[in-house]
């Protein structure tokens, strides 16, 4: 039985405590959610009051999936800037309060360092002060290749402070991977650090940069953060930072910047060709990252908020910088991982620091669950209010494990869909007012309007006990605009396919309640331990290899990273099959595209079932990837059948 054919009896509603405490309780959401749908400028008008303009706005939104002309706007003639929203402001009543708590990888070499919103603006302007003497200014396009430290967080608000675009890549992405998206973002400046901790191994982040900026033009500048202090290649292109930072003023007035202008481009894999830059903008983007933090999590002035991702994810951007700082709270940045120096090292975090809201991702509950429960008992979470899951979907087991032995079953579960696309969560439960399934992602939040499509005809199927594509019926203020330099690509993405609607990618399930059920990827896309990998981009690095003449990829469940990668590979003639060759194409693949889309599994393929106009056909692949050859549906239409009895014959997953 597959997590989705599940029965959904197990029904956790809300504590009396707990919906008396939060924000909104059943009835305050049915209220919220009506009027936001049904008057959604003035919903919004009165949310985006949240935040502090420099113009108040007059128009809230002006939007349109029209086919043709998808246009998005909200608050389009207001003012504002977002470092001065997520630090300024709070100076005078916060200005000594920890914005952020940063824990390093080891902690048995350093301690945690709490950084005040005093010492975070200090930290800002000094930063795009700096960035400014390197030549940055509004407009302008900088990447951050950092490791999970402050200074990750002073870039991205230094950039939004002088008006400069932001796009970080994770810092596990390859030389070639970060080469791609600097030229892809012309990119002005790139900030990378000498070294990258994590898990007690150490990434040279400064050489990846430097083999990447070979690929890129000569005036790209490098500003290096200095973080483990050792050794690295020095050129003319690189500025220290940590000198310069010591020299540059403390002060620097936050850039006034329109409600539409850009704040970051994030990429990220679709279904086809290279990673799409996600464009995000300023107003909307913050009002609803600031509004979800705050609902969601149920987050109240003093709460220590804890999100694991690393700010190479969307899930970073919103839920560990933008949110919790829009929202005055304290925030944890994590460098390490969570099995390193052991098993219980979220936990000792979340005790140390008596977290309240715990944000993680479901491979990473999968991972600790099997190490033993000792891990978590061991260490006092009596401070956790709220858990949080978000990346894949969640298996029940691991959702009884995360409420019954993290949770102790006290702790509310919001298991948040969104996407990088989405900037903040689409569908979720609300702690005060949701009565939880394990594994349902249950309701809209406010403004956001889910359809759901027959994926054939496209039409909208109402009711309840359906299943469809996930479509969203209106915009909303944290949606993606373009793609950076092809908008026509943004259209064709997510508007072409059922016109009207922003189409997810995903499918989704309406049980008789009423509540949503994320199904996964209708697309090739696959997820990986909660990341996006297209297989497309798996399936050309492959065949760049010099010894591959083919690839397809797609995905398998796995344990733990809920999909794996399984490539079929067919090679050059004359090229013979070798446990050696397997080996060389996977590194070959880490290092075309980063670690996370080193591929699981490599069974070779003589030959790819394609139908006669030579479309490889997927389905097939998939089913026998998942160990499931009895039901491959028609195989008629291939031009040779006989290649799947071989495929079959040398499956690489056997349950
Ligand atoms: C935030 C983030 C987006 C894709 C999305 C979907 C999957 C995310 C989920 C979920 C089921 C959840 N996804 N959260 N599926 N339940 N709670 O993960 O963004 O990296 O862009 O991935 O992840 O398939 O379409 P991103």
């Amino acid at each position: 039985m597959t997590m989705q054919e599940m029965p959904s009896q197990a029904a956790y509603p809300p504590s009396a405590e707990m919906s008396a405490r939060a924000h909104v309780d059943a009835t305050g959401y049915a209220e919220m959610y009506a009027t936001s749908i049904n008057d959604p400028e003035a919903f919004w008008g009165k949310e985006g009051l949240r935040l502090e303009w420099m113009t108040p706005y007059t128009k809230v939104k002006n939007t349109s999936f029209e086919p043709g002309n998808i246009d998005i706007r909200w608050f389009e003639d207001g003012t504002l800037n977002v470092a001065a929203n997520c630090i300024d402001r709070h100076l005078e009543t916060r200005g000594d309060q920890t914005a952020i708590i940063w824990e390093p990888d080891d902690p048995t070499k350093e301690d945690a360092k709490h950084i005040t919103y005093r010492e975070l603006h200090g930290s800002v302007c000094k930063m795009a002060n700096v960035l400014k003497d390197l030549g940055v200014s509004k407009g302008d396009r900088v990447i951050i290749y950092l490791p999970m430290i402050p200074e990750a967080a002073y870039a991205m608000l230094a950039c939004a402070r002088i008006g400069a675009i932001h796009s970080i890549v994770f810092a596990g992405f390859s030389p070639d991977a970060l080469g791609a998206r600097i030229n892809g973002c012309g990119a002005k400046v790139v900030i990378t650090a000498d070294f990258a901790p994590r898990g007690g191994r150490e990434t040279p982040l400064k050489a990846n940069t430097d083999a990447a900026l070979a690929q890129c033009e000569d005036d790209v500048k490098c500003l290096v953060v200095k973080r483990t202090g050792s050794e690295t290649a020095w050129t003319e292109r690189d500025y220290d930072y940590n000198a310069l930072s010591e020299q540059a003023s403390a002060d620097c007035t936050a850039e006034e910047m329109n409600a539409e202008d850009p704040l970051f481009i994030l990429y990220t894999s679709g279904s086809t060709g290279q990673p799409k830059g996600v464009v995000h903008t300023t107003g909307g983007y913050l009002v609803y990252a600031s509004m979800t933090h705050e609902y969601v999590f149920d987050y109240h002035d003093g709460d220590i908020f804890w999100c694991t991702a690393d700010v190479g994810w969307v899930t970073g951007h919103s839920y560990i910088v933008y949110g919790p700082l829009a929202n005055g709270a304290t925030t944890i940045m994590f460098e390490g991982v969570p099995t390193y120096p052991d098993a219980g090292r979220f936990w000792e975090v979340c005790a140390k620091h008596k977290v309240n809201q715990f944000y993680t991702a479901p491979t990473a509950i999968r991972a600790l669950m099997g190490a033993g429960n000792e891990w978590v008992t061991k260490h006092d979470l009596s401070d956790l209010r709220i858990l949080g899951s978000v990346g894949e979907p969640i298996n029940p087991e691991a959702w009884n494990w995360y409420h019954e032995v993290v949770g102790q079953g006290r702790c509310p579960i919001v298991d948040t869909f969104w996407q990088t696309e989405t900037g903040g969560h689409m569908l979720t439960p609300l702690p005060g007012a949701t009565t939880l399934k394990p594994g349902a992602a249950q309701q809209p939040f406010f403004g956001v309007k889910p359809v759901v499509l027959e994926p054939t005809s496209g039409e909208v199927i109402e009711g309840k006990g359906i299943e469809g594509v996930l479509c969203i019926g209106d915009s909303w203020p944290g949606q993606m605009r373009t793609v950076w330099g092809d908008h026509e690509r943004f259209e064709k993405t997510y508007f072409s396919d059922y016109k009207g609607y922003y189409f997810s990618g995903d499918g989704c399930r309406v049980d008789e309640d009423g509540d949503f059920w994320i199904t996964g990827r209708v697309d090739d896309v696959i997820n990986v331990s909660g990341h996006r990998m297209g297989t497309a981009e798996v399936e050309s690095a492959l065949v760049a290899h010099a010894k591959v003449a083919e690839s397809a990829v797609v995905g398998y469940p796995h344990d733990v990273k809920g999909q794996g990668i399984y490539a079929y590979v067919t090679l050059m003639n004359g090229e013979e099959p070798s446990d050696a060759l397997r080996k060389e194409l996977e590194v070959w693949v880490r290092t075309e595209i980063g670690p996370i889309a080193k591929p699981d599994l490599i069974q070779w393929a003589p030959g790819l079932p394609k139908t006669r106009s030579g479309k490889i056909m997927r389905r097939i692949l998939r089913k026998i990837a998942e160990d499931d050859f009895g039901a491959l549906g028609d195989t008629s239409t291939l031009a040779d059948p006989s290649v799947v009895d071989d495929l079959i014959a040398n499956r690489m997953n056997r349950k």
